[in-house]
């Protein structure tokens, strides 16, 4: 026998299993024992360091002890906490009761709790007392989201829906979504580039990466004037590859919170039709940066208008709080019906060996509000309160910076941003004393999400935010 005891095969068999099979075995004791001790065997003759131990007990128990040290693992290194959802996870190790979490964009109530909308609870209950059933979805999703999704985006009497040039699939919120229109990407437009804003929402990077595209960035933000690089990006967009991709924050840019005018959102797309680029927008936020869902999805109905072939990501976890439902959609206006349906059957080919067919809870919570007028309203309302607290808020977070800074600094750039982020401007080391001094939770480029932060809190993030401004380099 082997005397080495790091890595063994094992197998025990009682009597009980020698006259009755287990389920989904067959065989008498010999052709078993044979089994186990041949792994065994193998095994040891591909490893020095195996041993088999097998004994016989009193009982006529036959067992292998096992012993594992070394996996078969070793080599898979810990992967660095996620830059925006690792904030969580530290700001839940916290115990001040300072602490602040502005780190990920999620929605809180001014006493700093998570919201479900009254329009959600409403449409769950009726919902509920329907029965609804619980079977599969086409790959595609529901139907009736599937519509309800396309029309907020475009507009319910956009002719591009009446023509049948849309191809609508339902996906697990806006990454989810995001991610199936990068397999389409890898798929049918191999070694085109997409181009991505610099700064842009991190898990961009990821997405593409992990999809095999490839990816540059074009500039986006300066942050000399705290705004727009309007003619950097222009530049960046004129001088790639004619047929790439742009991809653009449809509104409420992450995380800058800054967008183009509807004047430069004219030029973008003049630049984009110019160099047969395609235009690839990720609307994560509609309804959130103006409070209205038409005003924030003027950029792609600008787009459409045109004439324009266009990818559009969208999210429900903003404008309708449905987060962790991971309700969104994965939208393709085409210039034909016909290159419409051949589209949606490839994305439902690449969605089905990944996740077969979506979630339908949230589905039919998007489906039921937008169905129906009052609850539609209501939903109407309930967005403007959310985008309203956050404005307050941002508002309230000038006014304090601004009584509290002794030299001066011009804050009103915080008041130009918009949607629930600020890009606050301060460097890696300042965001971590804004995090280890004064428990503010928020992601290491300086931004805050202003989702996060109540009226009551906002002098202790001005005295956070200064400290960290003019005393950390
Ligand atoms: N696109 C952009 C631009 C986003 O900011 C986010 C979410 C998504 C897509 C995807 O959201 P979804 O999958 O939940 O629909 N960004 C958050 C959360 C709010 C995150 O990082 O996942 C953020 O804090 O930036």
């Amino acid at each position: 026998m082997a005397s080495m005891a790091s890595r063994a095969a094992a197998v025990t068999i009682t009597n009980a299993a020698l006259d009755k099979p287990s389920h989904g075995s067959s065989g008498n004791l010999s052709q078993r024992s044979f089994v186990g001790l041949r792994a065994g065997l193998v095994l040891g003759q591909k490893k020095e360091n195996l041993s088999l131990s097998f004994k016989v007990e009193p009982t006529s128990r036959i067992s292998m002890a096992v012993a594992v040290d070394v996996s078969k693992f070793e080599s898979v290194t810990m992967a660095p906490p996620d830059p925006i959802l690792g904030v969580s996870e530290a700001f839940k190790a916290d115990s001040s009761p300072l602490k602040l979490n502005l780190g990920v964009g999620a929605y809180r109530t001014e006493e700093l709790q998570p919201y479900v909308l009254d329009v959600v609870k409403k449409a769950e209950k009726l919902m509920l007392e329907s029965g609804e059933f619980k079977e599969y979805l086409p790959i595609e999703g529901l139907a009736a989201f599937n519509k309800a999704t396309a029309e907020l985006l475009l507009g319910a009497d956009n002719p591009v829906i009446k023509q049948g040039r849309i191809a609508t699939v339902q996906g697990l919120s806006g990454t989810g979504s995001l991610r199936l229109g990068a397999a389409f990407i890898q798929r049918y437009l191999p070694g085109v580039k997409v181009l991505i804003s610099s700064p842009t929402w991190g898990n961009h990077k990821n997405i593409l990466n992990d999809s095999g595209v490839p990816w540059s960035e074009y500039r986006y933000f300066d942050p000399t004037t705290v705004g727009l690089d309007f003619s950097g990006m222009i530049e960046d967009i004129k001088n790639a590859t004619d047929g790439s991709i742009i991809l653009l924050h449809g509104c409420a840019h992450n995380p800058t919170g800054i967008d183009p005018t509807a004047e430069q959102w004219g030029t973008i797309a003049d630049v984009i039709e110019e160099k047969s680029h395609l235009p690839f927008f990720d609307v994560a936020y509609q309804g959130f940066a103006s409070g209205s869902l038409d005003n924030d999805a003027s950029s792609v109905r600008q787009f459409v208008a045109r004439g324009l072939e266009l990818f559009v990501a969208q999210s429900y976890s903003k404008n309708l709080g449905l987060y962790a439902e991971r309700i969104g959609a994965i939208n393709a206006v085409v210039s034909s019906s016909d290159v419409a349906n051949r589209i949606k059957s490839q994305l439902k080919r690449l969605a089905r060996p990944m996740y077969s067919n979506p979630p339908v809870h949230g589905a039919r919570i998007v489906a039921n509000v937008v169905g129906d007028p009052s609850l539609f309203d209501e939903w109407r309302s309930e967005m403007q309160l959310m985008a309203g607290r956050i404005k307050g808020v941002r508002q309230s977070l000038y006014d304090a910076l601004s009584s509290v800074d002794e030299n001066g600094k011009d804050w009103s750039f915080i008041l130009k941003q918009i949607g629930m982020f600020s890009f606050t401007g301060l460097n890696k080391n300042q965001s971590d004393n804004m995090t280890d001094k004064w428990h503010v939770y928020m992601t290491k480029d300086g931004r805050i999400s202003l989702a996060g932060l109540s009226l009551a809190k906002c002098e202790y993030l001005a005295d956070a935010i200064i400290d960290s401004y003019y005393n950390v380099k």
